[in-house]
């Protein structure tokens, strides 16, 4: 990695919305990672600003707070203190958890914009924008849903879609409808303030592309140069709301800042409410590196839009680097707030106490780093009970028992053992052996740190205890006990340095094991920041020194554990489906059949060259249908729905090769394909671009 020395950090984690409490993908994508970095730099004795806090502005919280039947401010309020509480049960170790609806941050929002604005770097447009004439708003960003025209999703929203990703304006979406009330939105002219982006595109490539490609993980790197080279435009950045920083200009009243103009700014008001006149140092000064943790979802808006505000605005440094993760799934299925498919914080804490370590472990080992990761409680379990009770606690259980056997709890003397005997030979070859590898590993651990690889970082940590395991197994002191002390006092004087060194090692990874094998070793964390700046062991145990009793790292986690988490999830889903049942009466999913089954069945694109009504039946249509193979006679029960005028002409989809039904006396060669809703709407299922007739379906 490239040695760059920075005099301090500043390190963010990104804002969550406060509209629902924090879960395991939250914890995942932003703040565990962000968290093991900021321990890793303060144990080095880094100047470090670590800072978060909720996003308390835009329509994820105004929706929400109407869903709930409160205000804003009361939604915030409580969303905001669920969050901070769980952020601090865990121990995410921020230096201040802050949030966007306090005054620093509209001042400082506010003079961010005045600062851009008095550049004349803004544009101002007065635009048609989609309009609700029942609640009277205007339909931006959540407001407003409606078919994707990249992909065709039904439910893409007026700022993204969430099924491909594009990004995406209000006018842009195929049949829009109002979120709020259902409205089909008429237009409306309203002005706005927009952010010039295709200004900066050149600045951004020489800045990104060319000056950040190589050091970005290449997941960050692709997706910024794909929304580059698609072209930039400019984005508005004011809103016509009420809930919101509003617009600092006389002429725009009624208008806030768009909430992802003010959110990222909340980084600065963070620092400055932790640092008072000092924080300038930490958002001005190129010696300070400036790292971005998010979650995949917001790479755009850290690497591109907030760049280039940062840079109009002129006075600030810019983001050394944006190691943002991809996803991670629970039990095979997306993490999902609204379904409450998730293992939330705050009832983890609850169902799991004092097993902070246990889950941060477990996520770390399946970080989503370069790609999707799926959590499940069996991995959990097993992570738990097979590394870090059979592997790191093991060894640190045993060293200190052993201690404690033959040598009353004393560290033992290190004095050389002398290669007197084969055994002995042996013996000082497997120190060698150790020794390597100890030293190698806390290398690489290092290493990974550097690079935000912090899953590598974790493993290589563990290599410690897994090297000191076989070091004790090859060993064997409690048979050497019988023949001589000497080497056995050496071993384990030896294993009891490598646990000191565990227990400064594991610090940003499982802080509360850190602290408990100090307390067992009787010493405290002084010698951390040289063991982290070593980069090599350390010894921090003198001969003689008293030890404390040992005490067990972590316990086994019970099948009935995670049993218990397995059954919530699907008491979650069951719940879902049956209330989805009951108000939507959707009929429930057939019995499973096999491909051979489905494939029996065949399926055809036809044309309808007549139809007319059947005599003595107000259901059905006779329609005659050209098959691409021949032309037949298919009765069907649409004609409440469809009149033979308009089925005239029409493709249809139909099964070829259903056995032929007699019906009121006439022989029916088909069955035409129909979707019929809860409610009892009937349309025809049809491709969506003409094809020619005899066209198969599978
Ligand atoms: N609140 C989006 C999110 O929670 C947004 C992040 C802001 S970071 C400045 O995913
Ligand atoms: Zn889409």
């Amino acid at each position: 990695m490239a040695e760059k020395k920075f005099k301090r950090y500043t390190i963010t984690a990104a804002l969550p919305y406060a509209n629902g409490p924090i879960h395991i993908g939250h914890v995942a994508g932003a703040y565990l990672p962000s968290d093991i970095y900021a321990r890793y730099l303060r144990l080095k004795g880094e100047d470090v600003a670590y800072v978060c806090g909720s996003d308390e502005h835009g329509v994820a919280i105004t929706l929400g707070a109407k869903k709930e039947g409160v205000t804003p401010r009361q939604f915030v309020d409580k969303y905001h203190a669920l969050m901070k509480k769980a952020f601090a049960d865990f121990g995410i170790s921020f230096d201040i958890y802050s949030r966007t609806s306090n005054e620093i941050h509209y001042q400082t929002a506010q003079d961010f914009f005045r600062k851009i604005d008095a550049q004349n770097i803004f544009l101002e447009e007065t635009s048609e924008q989609y309009f609700d004439e029942k609640e009277n708003i205007f339909l931006a960003d959540r407001y407003i849903s409606g078919t994707c025209p990249n992909c065709g999703h039904p439910n893409a929203y007026g700022d993204q879609c969430e099924k491909c990703g594009t990004s995406l304006s209000p006018r842009q979406l195929i049949n829009p409808t109002s979120t709020v009330s259902g409205a089909t939105p008429v237009l409306k002219p309203t002005k706005h303030w927009y952010f010039p982006l295709n200004k900066f595109e050149d600045w951004l490539k020489e800045w990104l592309i060319e000056g950040h490609a190589k050091d970005w993980k290449s997941n960050v790197y692709g997706q910024c140069k794909s929304w580059i080279d698609q072209g930039l435009q400019p984005r508005s950045i004011t809103r016509d709301l009420e809930w919101g920083i509003p617009v600092p200009r006389e002429d725009a009243k009624g208008k806030v800042l768009y909430v992802w103009f003010d959110a990222p700014i909340g980084y600065i008001s963070a620092t400055k409410e932790l640092k008072g006149k000092d924080w300038e140092k930490y958002w001005k000064d190129p010696e300070t590196r400036l790292v971005h943790f998010i979650g995949k979802d917001n790479i755009v808006f850290h690497c591109i839009i907030f760049p280039a505000m940062l840079k109009a605005e002129g006075s600030f440094i810019l983001p050394d680097n944006v190691p943002a993760n991809e996803f991670l799934n629970l039990e095979g299925d997306k993490l999902s707030t609204s379904r409450n498919h998730a293992v939330w914080l705050h009832e983890y804490l609850v169902d799991f106490p004092n097993r902070r370590d246990e889950l941060r472990y477990t996520i770390t080992s399946i970080s989503p780093e370069t790609k999707d990761a799926d959590f499940t409680w069996k991995d959990y379990q097993q992570k738990v009970n097979s590394e870090l009770v059979a592997i790191l606690g093991n060894f640190v259980n045993r060293v200190m028992v052993l201690t404690w056997k033959y040598f009353d709890g004393k560290v033992p003397s290190a004095e050389e053992i002398k290669p007197t005997s084969e055994k002995r030979e042996r013996i000082l070859s497997l120190y060698n052996d150790a020794h390597t590898n100890l030293n190698a590993s806390i290398k690489e651990m290092n290493r990974a740190l550097d690079e935000f690889r912090f899953r590598d970082a974790q493993f290589h940590m563990m290599n410690l205890a897994r090297v000191g395991n076989k070091f004790l197994a090859d060993t064997e002191p409690w048979k050497l006990a019988k023949e001589d002390m000497e080497a056995v006092a050496g071993i384990l004087n030896y294993a009891l340095m490598v646990v000191g060194n565990i227990a400064f090692a594991c610090q940003p990874f499982l802080p509360d094991a850190s602290l408990s094998i100090l307390k067992q070793l009787n010493i405290d964390s002084n010698d951390s920041k040289k063991f982290w700046n070593n980069g090599e062991l350390i010894e921090p145990l003198k001969e003689g020194h008293q030890l404390n009793q040992p005490e067990l790292l972590f316990r086994n986690v019970e099948d009935e554990d995670i049993a218990k988490q397995v059954e919530k999830l699907q008491s979650v889903k069951k719940k879902k489906m049956e209330t989805a049942q009951e108000t939507n009466s959707v009929k429930p999913i057939k019995e499973t059949i096999v491909f051979d089954d489905f494939a029996k069945i065949d399926i055809r694109i036809g044309k309808v060259v007549a139809a007319e009504k059947m005599e003595k039946s107000d259901k059905l249509l006779k329609l005659t249908v050209q098959s691409g193979v021949d032309t037949r006679t298919i009765l069907s029960g649409i004609a409440k729905h469809y009149t033979p005028e308009q089925m005239l002409g029409k493709q249809v989809t139909f099964v070829a090769n259903l056995a032929p039904r007699k019906m009121m006396g006439l022989e029916s060669q088909g069955m035409i394909l129909m979707a019929e809703d809860a409610q009892g709407k009937l349309r025809l299922v049809l491709p969506d671009d003409e094809v020619n007739p005899g066209a198969t379906v599978a």
